[in-house]
């Protein structure tokens, strides 16, 4: 018979104290700081510890900072030859390790499926691997003539101190019509995957943005910042776009192209969607070319069209406002009948969450449209911002990990700055109650007496499924078997396991009936391994 999961009594106090008693008191009082049981305070939002450390011991389910600046920013550019200079351990993630899909364009130029490594070996290290890495560069000059070649160090290239950056310089000076630029994004160098974020993307605003005047000709031009692609949601981001009559110039950094970056300047509005990877970016783009800036969701059907509804609120045009109205209307009787049949089924069911940086959020909407409560939720590598709001962020805490990062000075261009509105139109905007340069945190969004936890480990992921119980489970690859083990569906909030895409009216469908397949799976009943059933074996010595 199947086991049905029942929720339990436990408090979230005490679920709190259950996932601390294991640890070292010192550890306890640290972690202690990055569970937050939600007060749901009506005016101030509480404090969370994040962007600190793991603790050393800790089975984290946080990345490095060269997966962040390799692997997720530039991961998805197809047409830039990605050179990881380092062992070949790392250069795993040189191929193409993430669920990012790619149309290869016209030209059909797509290095995203091929792994470049330098392949470093022991007398690299101990000589220098700059020479190892020169003659890698000429090689892939060579053999594709790319219009740009990146360089990724890791951390064994930051510690013997190979200028990746000087050979960078001389090759891009040697070839002229090839873009060479390098990036220092060493695993170390961050407490998480979010520090080479900005390492990528810093590099990317310096090297290419507003390097070509050649952009997408069209009437609505944005920028979609913060989108990747990931099991084909961009590709249903712009097919609504196009619907529209919205000009996508540039995506960061899903399906993007050399020139969509090296032609960003020339859109009149960014879009930010997953703000923890590239909200500075927005912020640049709008200092040195003079484009503002909006937070934006396309994961939800409800969230979609709000998002769309503030595009054409920001560009005030009747015509397009109007064809926003005629393509939502046209998409939501589809997303309604979904909802119809499935909802009766997944209502009142629950759900944890624990994903990067802005899906743990982002993701709430979702299950909130098929009526599920999400009970506990958090990110792996979310700065503080993220889950109180943008208003903290003057607040944050320098420390020395975060000042190991350059942020770039950046002031408006002598030519191509331009304010695509004037001060009035902007606040005439902000007065009606639109808003720039803002995005609101997850803990507003939790209820009160939930849980908010930052950096979730393997112990506390378990323990919390054991006491808790939700009716299903969502992050990563590497929480997936072992929570999948307890009894729990799992669902891939990354990688979509296979599945997707999750984003617009199309993605919310797949998404429901995704979602309705693992709640309502009798499968996860029948989890229990023969020695749970039967905790102790007898046997006896042959000689008895
Ligand atoms: Fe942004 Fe991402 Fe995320 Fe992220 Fe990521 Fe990803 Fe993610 Mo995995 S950029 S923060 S570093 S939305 S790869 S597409 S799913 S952890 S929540």
């Amino acid at each position: 018979m199947a086991i049905k999961n029942k929720p339990t009594d436990w408090t979230a106090a005490e679920v709190k104290e259950e996932m601390l008693k294991k640890y070292p008191p010192k550890v306890a009082r640290k972690r202690a700081q990055s569970i937050l049981i939600n007060e749901a305070l009506s005016n101030t939002t509480p404090e969370i510890q994040a962007n600190v450390r793991t603790i050393p011991g800790i089975i984290t389910m946080r990345g490095c900072t060269y997966a962040g600046c390799k692997g997720v920013i530039m991961g998805p550019t197809r047409d830039i030859v990605n050179i990881v200079h380092g062992p070949i351990g790392c250069s795993f993630y040189a191929w193409l390790t993430r669920r990012n899909q790619t149309d290869a364009g016209e030209t059909g130029e797509n290095y995203m499926t091929y792994a470049f490594s330098t392949d470093m070996q022991d007398s690299d290290i101990i000589f220098g691997g700059e020479k190892k890495l020169k003659a890698a560069v000429q090689e892939a000059y060579d053999l594709f003539h790319p219009k740009g070649i990146a360089i990724f160090a890791t951390c064994p290239v930051g510690l013997i101190g190979d200028d990746i950056h000087a050979v960078a310089r001389e090759m891009k000076e040697k070839f002229g019509d090839c873009n060479v630029f390098a990036f220092s994004c060493e695993g170390y160098k961050g407490v998480s995957q979010s520090a080479g974020h900005h390492i990528a993307n810093n590099q990317v605003f310096k090297h290419l943005v507003g390097t070509e005047e050649n952009a997408k000709q069209g009437e609505y031009k944005i920028n979609l910042l913060g989108e990747y692609n990931i099991g084909g949601d961009g590709f249903e981001i712009d097919r609504i776009f196009k619907l529209c009559g919205i000009t996508n110039i540039a995506t960061f950094s899903g399906n993007s192209s050399y020139n969509q970056f090296a032609t960003a300047h020339k859109a009149d509005l960014s879009c930010v969607m997953c703000h923890r990877s590239i909200n500075y970016v927005a912020d640049m783009l709008e200092t040195k070319y003079g484009i503002p800036w909006i937070k934006v969701n396309f994961i939800g059907a409800e969230a979609t069209a709000k998002s769309l509804r503030k595009i054409g609120q920001y560009f005030g045009d009747k015509a397009l406002i109007d064809r926003i109205e005629a393509v939502i209307a046209a998409e939501m009787p589809a997303v309604s009948a979904a909802l119809e049949d499935i909802k009766p089924r997944t209502e009142g069911k629950t759900a944890m969450l624990f994903v990067g940086g802005s899906r743990a959020h982002h993701y709430m909407e979702l299950f909130k449209e098929l009526g599920m409560k999400t009970i506990s939720t958090g990110y792996e590598f979310g700065h503080r911002d993220d889950y109180e709001g943008r208003q903290v962020i003057p607040n944050l805490k320098v420390d020395a990990d975060s000042r190991n990062i350059e942020e770039i000075e950046v002031e408006a261009h002598p030519e191509q700055y331009a304010p695509r509105k004037t001060e009035a139109e902007m606040k005439a905007l902000e007065d009606s109650g639109f808003q720039f340069k803002d995005y609101e945190g997850l803990i507003p969004d939790m209820e009160k007496g939930t849980l908010v936890i930052d950096d979730l480990n393997q112990y506390e992921a378990e323990k919390l499924v054991e006491m808790i119980k939700p009716d299903i489970f969502c992050a990563g690859i590497k929480e997936k078997y072992s929570i999948q083990k307890l009894g729990i569906p799992m669902k891939q909030l990354h990688s979509y396991d296979y599945g997707g895409p999750y984003a617009g009216f199309k993605g919310a469908v797949n998404f429901y009936k995704e979602i309705d397949r693992l709640v309502n799976s009798k499968v996860w009943g029948f989890m229990k391994a023969p020695w749970q059933e039967n905790p102790e074996l007898s046997a006896t010595y042959v000689w008895e």
